[in-house]
């Protein structure tokens, strides 16, 4: 059999150079992920996907190298399909068998399996984009990538260094170029040029804002944003810091967003004083928290259930003053839908502010940014963030037209309908996208006057901690309600119950990563003090009854 031209030969002799170790991949929610030096084989081998990929649709896919937050050793890698979303579940079981291939002859026979399967017209042109973040491991790891789009023929750009988001922007700029939806221009610069000008409708003559001080976790964030800060000049005060990105070891070590939310502490390699305005991206920039010192000199996080809740709550004042009426497929015209979607690891605060407070549905998925996503998606604004700080706000199409084509009667109507369509420029409607989401943050500041105390009293957060336990096989824990609980291990979820119980405000879940080898607890309380308590109770029980490894979970610091 050819592939298109190529000889099952020469895609065996190109894939020689990258054997497949003794390990088991599989493609989750973040794509691959593990140690940065078992993954040249799966590199070469998501270059043939990508292709076959590229060619069913007829469109540029794109492949992005990163372990986002993770440890700088791991690496990573995921495609993206052509609207920048996330690759199509189908494909994620090919993906995996395809990596797994033991012998490059199972590897031919893996990829045979796909062209049949899907139908792939193999005679047509494909066409990868490629990015990488700031690892070590990503040199040798595009090299290996390369070598399979060049063995099956693909035109390839290689952006180097980009943001996770900014692969995603590029691939949806290339696909949509010349059509009615035409995102923008394919280049960092048309990148910047696009936030910039939907950033400065927002504050022009408004006071500016105190200086942002930005830790990039000595990533791919760092030499982007200060790309970003060249293009607006005085147009806003950024202070970038963590930018380390030759130093090795630094990356997201004690630094970034990850660490910030999950140990609710500053990032080290920065100064934090009472009155800065301060926040975190993580290792690909796709994650942002914001965070200051209050006057008692505590710290106080404003994550991304504070984001959404700020999103949310400027969008229900706007849609409200324009009043926009959204035409249906059935004829009629209804009010913007607006909704906010959250996974167990939102703030019980958040939710009950979203739902009590701005009285907007807030319906929960499964934790991953693909089950988020979707969800958004059946709303005119749907706004979605994970606890951690990774989302974004999906307009639907029928929202944007009635933006455009509205005329408000009163200048107050008028703007608050610019102000809609402005956030749809602003907004990365791709992905979820830290370096976006902050000029998003910050305008909505400006706009309102707030400062980072006054955002935070929107409502008070209830105390959480959530927890790492490593344990032999974490496949014998399984979610079910949105994994809010367990529906197996049984007498693990009864234990819960009834520690739960003993708690004011007490909720608890344990939940198997899709990205580490490791189980997560989450507990919330009515006091720092229980939530600690009912999560070490839990986080003990995991550890000592159901095959804990390594050391036992204990307090952080
Ligand atoms: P896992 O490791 O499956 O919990 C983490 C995040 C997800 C998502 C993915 C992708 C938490 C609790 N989990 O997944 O929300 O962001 O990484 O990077 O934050
Ligand atoms: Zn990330």
């Amino acid at each position: 059999m050819s592939f298109g031209g190529i000889t099952a030969e020469a895609i065996k002799t190109a894939a020689k150079a990258y054997p497949k170790p003794a390990v088991h991949y599989t493609y989750g929610t973040a794509g691959f992920r593990t140690k940065g030096d078992l993954l040249p084989s799966v590199m070469f081998r998501i270059g043939l996907l990508a292709v076959l990929r590229s060619k069913v649709l007829g469109k540029t896919i794109g492949v992005m190298i990163t372990a986002s937050h993770n440890p700088e050793i791991d690496n990573g890698v995921k495609l993206v399909e052509p609207m920048g979303e996330m690759l199509k579940q189908s494909w994620e079981g090919y993906a995996t068998e395809l990596a797994n291939a033991e012998t490059e002859d199972a590897m031919l026979d893996s990829l045979k399996k796909v062209i049949a399967e899907e139908n792939i017209p193999m005679d047509v042109n494909s066409s990868v984009v490629v990015a990488r973040d700031t690892r070590p491991s990503g040199d040798l790891l595009v090299k290996a990538l390369l070598d399979g789009l060049n063995v099956m023929k693909a035109d390839i750009k290689n952006y180097d260094m980009l943001t996770t988001p900014q692969l995603h922007y590029m691939v949806r700029c290339i696909n949509t170029k010349g059509t009615p939806d035409a995102y923008g221009e394919p280049t960092t610069d048309g990148y910047y040029n696009k936030l910039y000008a939907a950033f400065k409708k927002f504050v022009v003559g408004k006071p500016k804002l105190s200086q942002l001080h930005v830790d990039c976790a000595n990533g791919v964030g760092a030499p982007k944003l200060k790309e970003l800060i060249k293009v607006m000049g005085n147009d806003i005060d950024i202070k970038v810091e963590n930018d380390q990105i030759t130093t090795k070891g630094k990356l997201n070590y004690k630094c970034g967003a990850d660490f910030v939310k999950l140990y609710q502490l500053q990032p080290e390699g920065m100064e934090l004083k009472p009155g800065y305005r301060a926040c975190s991206l993580d290792g690909d920039a796709d994650r942002i928290v914001y965070y200051y010192i209050d006057n008692d000199n505590k710290f106080r996080l404003l994550d991304g259930d504070k984001i959404a809740s700020l999103a949310a709550g400027y969008i229900m004042d706007m849609a409200k003053i324009a009043n926009i009426q959204v035409p249906r497929e059935d004829g009629s015209k209804s009010p913007l839908k607006i909704g906010v979607v959250q996974t167990a690891y939102a703030n019980g605060s958040s939710t009950d502010y979203l739902r009590n407070k701005l009285n907007v549905p807030v319906p929960f998925t499964q934790t991953g940014v693909k089950h988020l996503h979707h969800e958004a998606l059946k709303y005119d604004v749907g706004v979605y963030f994970e606890a951690n700080g990774h989302g974004t706000v999906l307009f639907s199409d029928a929202a944007i037209n009635a933006f455009k084509t509205t005329k408000g009667a009163t200048p107050e109507q008028e703007n608050a309908i610019e102000s809609l369509k402005g956030l749809t420029e602003l907004i990365n409607q791709a992905v979820g996208d830290a370096i976006s989401d902050m000029l998003l943050v910050e305008a909505i500041l400006t706009v309102r006057g707030w400062t980072l105390e006054q955002w935070n009293s929107q409502y008070t957060d209830l105390p959480s901690r959530q927890e790492k336990v490593k344990v032999s096989d974490r496949t014998q824990f399984k979610c079910i309600k949105a994994d809010t609980e367990l529906a197996e291990p049984k007498e693990l979820q009864e234990i819960i119950d009834n520690e739960v119980k003993k708690y004011p405000n007490g909720r608890c879940f344990v939940r198997p990563s899709g990205t580490e080898d490791i189980v997560r607890v989450y507990a919330e309380a009515n006091t720092a003090e229980n939530a600690d308590k009912l999560n070490y109770t839990i986080s003990g029980i995991v550890f000592d009854k159901f095959g804990g490894v390594g050391e036992r979970p204990s307090y952080y610091l």
